[in-house]
């Protein structure tokens, strides 16, 4: 038996990387490529795997930690070292690297809460959870930050999978469509990957639109007085004109209406039975970007003007299509904006971004004819679908919602809203 040392890997220019999670305890034995260790940068978590198997002596290291290529993670009780040093030394730096990430792996960018590969990352307590009730915790989307699953995801997942009719437990049936005839038999296809963000995404609002009893509430707002406004929008210094596009506005009406109605900037845990109400007002909107559809916040926007508010928009949706936005920004948000008023539509059925319990769509504005103390006026018409989660929210509070939204953006409180 030999004493092993266990060091930090290369992991290119990542330097002082912190400890979130010591995954074994020492005295426990592990098998060669077991994760011993969880790091987190500002841009992914990655888990280090052991170099070798063996019995863990003393562990050196501890969460929060910040540690580099070379620190000491672990020693190991080890039969393996004299074959090591005789066959695989010289080639040890290459067998790490395998599997570690590369740099532009780490940091990629994900779509929104998922797991950003297979292997999901959980903690010991949760894997066994997850093992006790039979389920694969990498089958599992996680929630937590760097899509993390928590013990509630493993309990959803469960929930998803079957039902309890009677004290009866029944799995729930998949209908998966399998196509009679090959798509190549009726004329020439393509067949390409799925793309990266696509695939992340995709099962998280599958999630949302199987388990989340969605109401969608449309509604037409009269924003000519909103518009006028916009467009007369200068910079009182320099004189020139402000650009700034409806969804600023729209995203300061949202804030007030999340402070009237605080159940829209809500989060629910049904493992627990709790409601937690957030005071920050962080908003997320779509971004329709090469990659796919990206879903980042704009922090504080309560404590933002309109053109501040259009800076930020501009900003990083730029960050999201040039993949430079920081992971973290996809995460802690109060409510979305999904807008497709750049791109045209009226009324569309936006889905929920859990752990968000309400997302706005605002399609394209359009001029309609009305009569107004006997004459008849053009007037500026904003179509919006608020879709929200039944469980929390009722219909009527939906319905006030909407309302409300609609008199922030009205006449008397578009200037209130600018400054
Ligand atoms: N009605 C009419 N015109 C509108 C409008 C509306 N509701 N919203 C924006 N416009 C106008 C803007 O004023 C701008 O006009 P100018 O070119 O004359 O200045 C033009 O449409 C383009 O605006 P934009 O889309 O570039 O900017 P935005 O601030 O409205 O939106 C962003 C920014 C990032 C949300 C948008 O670019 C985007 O990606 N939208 C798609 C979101 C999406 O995919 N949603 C679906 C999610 S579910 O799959």
């Amino acid at each position: 038996m030999a004493n092993l040392k266990i060091t930090v890997p290369d992991m290119g220019d990542f330097k002082d990387v912190e400890v979130i999670e010591v995954l074994v305890k020492e005295g426990q034995s592990i098998d060669k490529n077991e994760s011993i260790i969880t790091l987190e940068s500002d841009k992914s978590s990655v888990e280090v795997p052991s170099t070798h198997s063996g019995k863990v002596d003393k562990i050196s290291i501890a969460v929060g930690d910040k540690i580099n290529k070379g620190d000491l993670i672990l020693t190991l009780e080890s039969s393996e070292k004299k074959e090591e040093e005789k066959k695989l030394e010289p080639k040890k730096e290459n067998k790490i690297k395998k599997i570690i990430p590369s740099k532009a792996a780490l940091s990629k960018v994900p779509a929104s809460p998922v797991a950003q590969s297979g292997k999901s990352s959980a903690s010991p307590k949760v894997r066994k959870f997850a093992r006790e009730l039979g389920a694969d915790v990498s089958k599992i989307p996680g929630t937590q930050r760097s899509g993390r699953v928590s013990e509630n995801d493993v309990k959803e997942f469960i929930r998803s999978q079957v039902t309890v009719s009677h004290g009866e437990i029944q799995k729930k049936e998949v209908t998966k469509h399998v196509e009679e005839y090959s798509h190549e038999e009726f004329g020439e296809i393509t067949v390409k990957d799925i793309p990266r963000v696509k695939k992340l995404s995709g099962p998280h609002l599958v999630r949302s639109w199987t388990e989340i009893p969605h109401v969608t509430q449309h509604e037409e707002i009269d924003i000519t007085e909103m518009e006028q406004f916009r467009s007369s929008l200068y910079d009182y210094y320099t004189g020139e004109k402000i650009k700034v596009t409806p969804l600023a506005f729209i995203a300061k009406a949202l804030v007030s209406a999340l402070k009237e109605f605080p159940n829209f900037n809500a989060s629910i845990d049904t493992g627990s039975n709790k409601i937690t109400y957030k005071k920050y007002f962080h908003i997320g909107f779509a971004v329709d970007t090469p990659h796919g559809l990206m879903v980042p916040k704009i922090r504080n926007v309560d404590q933002m003007n309109i053109q501040k508010i259009g800076e930020e928009l501009r900003n990083t949706s730029k960050l999201c299509r040039e993949l430079k936005i920081d992971k973290k920004e996809f995460f802690g948000g109060s409510m979305t904006i999904s807008s497709l008023g750049g791109i045209g539509g009226t009324h569309f059925t936006p889905i929920i971004n859990p752990p968000e319990v309400a997302i706005l769509g605002v399609g394209k504005n359009f001029d309609r004819l009305v009569k107004e103390k006997g004459k008849i006026v053009s007037k500026k018409i904003l179509p919006i679908s608020l879709s929200y989660d039944h469980r929390i929210i009722d219909g009527a509070e939906g319905a006030r919602f909407c309302v409300y939204l609609g008199k922030c953006l009205g006449k008397d409180f578009a200037f209130k809203l600018a400054v």
